[in-house]
């Protein structure tokens, strides 16, 4: 056969291939850390505009009903890449190290023919494995001039994290990725963990004093058990005015004020004092007024932490301005080089966050505020613009979600499941229940162990370790979660089904009293050996 005819006759085949066999997609996973679905727009625009991030609800799908599994950084980060929970994945707590010979979703791309990256917040400790490129922040990351942890070793960079971060990943988007590959990268934001240091040109972005106050910042926690009340992440008592709300420790000493921690202050002094003098000319401009009418009006009582509270949002809101501007760049980015009907994009964060509701700042409990978590999804090729998901979707999730993209199998130990059925809504059928889990106690902010059950309807907990106490909402009429029911005869048959629903889960996710006896003595043992005990 002549060449020409060869060519005639192989065309078809091609063309006929290309339509049985979808393209795989490219993935861009943008996970921020602590950032709240009460600061994000398209759920709540009462504090914050967030329009780039919308862009994904309006061109995409929002989900309403999307939570965590132990409402913590590193915990969250390694339910993500394994899509297992964390009694299995080797990282329960932000003290765990991440086994890195695991499985997961990002090695299984890379092996299936994905280029992968990862760049920003990591937090596991031990270097990414199965990514071809990588720049991540060692441990929690500084906002200003961070350094970053890289094949080649640490290096520091000048500028703010935020863009710095998104910087990386479209450098490697423009130049480092080998274009006739699909991508994976993951694009993690340090912002707005917490001490919100927002960048130069957005400290004035927010105006606290026209922000409402959260409905119940005043929280007494009667009717609770002792949890919610011995945690130590309350507005009013455990927020440093230095660390957290920038008054300068000098003031804080001569006014008479004693911070929760020793090392707010030195923490806060720490920070400023990386700042070169040009930023620090910027900051002066800023918070030598505020820290003047401090000293001038000097808040107490309730009137403090109101004040705490504005102070608190100007910042935390401050840092995510800039990560919707960022977001927007790469978003613009997709849309300028022909990426972005075949790129999935998934925004959301490694779990929530209180705004003063429960007078809180912090995350940990299995309260809706910090087990909820953002998520919105955009992939023009599957996704009908504008839909709205309100199917109980967990962070167990994304592993065998990107591997059903990606055509691969998915493997046995895999937890989670795949939420393609929903993004093509294909089916109705979807799990009944979340089963969740938190363990890192005694720590900061003691949180009390925890692990329960949450319906579309109602919600189960336990706390254990040095408490047995259970609490029971029914988050229709109790949306707070002000009023647990637990002890309520008219609850009786609910409490039952959902005492047993969660051994039901509990054994179906491997987990158990004597897997939690075992945690509990090398947690205690390792507190011990560190003398923090
Ligand atoms: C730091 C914060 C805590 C926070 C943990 C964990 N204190 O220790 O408030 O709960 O990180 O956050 S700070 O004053 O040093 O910022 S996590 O997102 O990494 O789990
Ligand atoms: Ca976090």
């Amino acid at each position: 056969m002549k060449k020409t005819h060869l060519i005639v006759f192989l065309i078809p085949l091609v063309f006929s291939c290309a339509e049985r066999v979808p393209e795989r997609p490219n993935i861009l996973f943008i996970m921020t850390d602590d950032h709240a679905y009460q600061a994000l727009s398209a759920y709540d625009n009462r504090l914050i505009e967030t329009p780039n991030i919308d862009r994904l609800a309006t061109e995409g799908m929002l989900f309403k009903k999307a939570f965590v599994s132990n409402s913590i950084c590193s915990p969250s980060r390694a339910v993500a890449l394994t899509g297992k929970f964390s009694h299995l994945n080797s990282v329960r707590d932000n003290l765990d190290v991440f086994d890195s010979t695991q499985i997961t979703f990002p090695r299984l791309l890379q092996q299936n023919g994905y280029q992968t990256a990862v760049y920003g917040k990591w937090h596991l400790k031990s270097s990414p494995q199965g990514f071809d490129d990588w720049a991540v922040l060692p441990g929690q990351g500084h906002y200003y001039d961070p350094e970053f942890r890289t094949k080649e070793g640490i290096i520091k960079e000048d500028g703010y994290v935020t863009e710095l971060v998104t910087d990386n990943v479209i450098d490697f988007l423009e130049n480092k990725r080998d274009k006739d590959k699909p991508f994976m990268v993951m694009y993690n934001h340090k912002a707005p963990h917490r001490q919100w240091w927002p960048t130069m040109e957005d400290l004035d972005a927010i105006n606290g004093d026209s922000l409402p106050l959260p409905y119940n910042l005043f929280d007494d926690y009667q009717s609770r058990g002792t949890a919610a009340q011995t945690a130590e992440m309350r507005i009013s008592d455990h927020m440093g005015l230095s660390s957290d709300n920038k008054i300068r420790p000098e003031l804080v000493d001569k006014l008479g004020f004693e911070e929760f921690l020793g090392w707010y202050k030195s923490s806060f002094t720490n920070r400023y004092n990386r700042l070169s003098d040009e930023q620090k000319q910027a900051w002066d401009s800023k918070f030598g007024p505020i820290n003047e009418d401090f000293e001038k009006n000097t808040p107490q009582g309730k009137a403090l932490t109101i004040w705490k509270y504005r102070r608190y949002m100007e910042d935390y809101l401050g840092t995510i301005v800039s990560v919707d501007r960022e977001v927007g760049r790469v978003l613009d980015y997709l849309d300028a080089n022909g990426l972005a009907d075949n790129t999935i994009v998934v925004y959301t964060s490694d779990q929530g966050f209180y705004l003063g509701e429960h007078g809180w700042f912090d995350k940990r409990f299995m309260y809706e505020e910090s087990f909820r978590t953002p998520l919105l999804m955009r992939y023009p090729k599957m996704i009908t613009p504008g839909t709205i998901s309100t199917k109980l979707v967990q962070n167990i999730d994304f592993a065998p979600t990107f591997l059903a993209l990606a055509q691969i199998n998915i493997p046995a130990e895999i937890q989670g499941q795949s939420i393609v059925p929903l993004l093509n809504q294909s089916t109705e059928e979807w799990r009944d229940a979340l089963y969740y889990h938190y363990y890192e106690y005694p720590g900061i902010h003691q949180v009390k162990r925890h692990y329960g059950i949450r319906t579309d309807r109602f919600k189960l907990i336990r706390f254990y370790y040095d408490v047995e106490e259970w609490e029971l909402y029914d988050l229709e009429a109790d949306p707070n979660e002000m009023y647990n029911l637990y002890g309520d005869p008219d609850y009786e048959n609910i409490r039952n089904e959902l005492t047993q629903r969660l051994e039901e889960l509990r054994t179906q996710y491997g987990d158990s009293d004597e897997l939690n006896q075992q945690f509990i003595e090398s947690d205690i043992a390792r507190l011990k050996e560190r003398g923090w005990l």
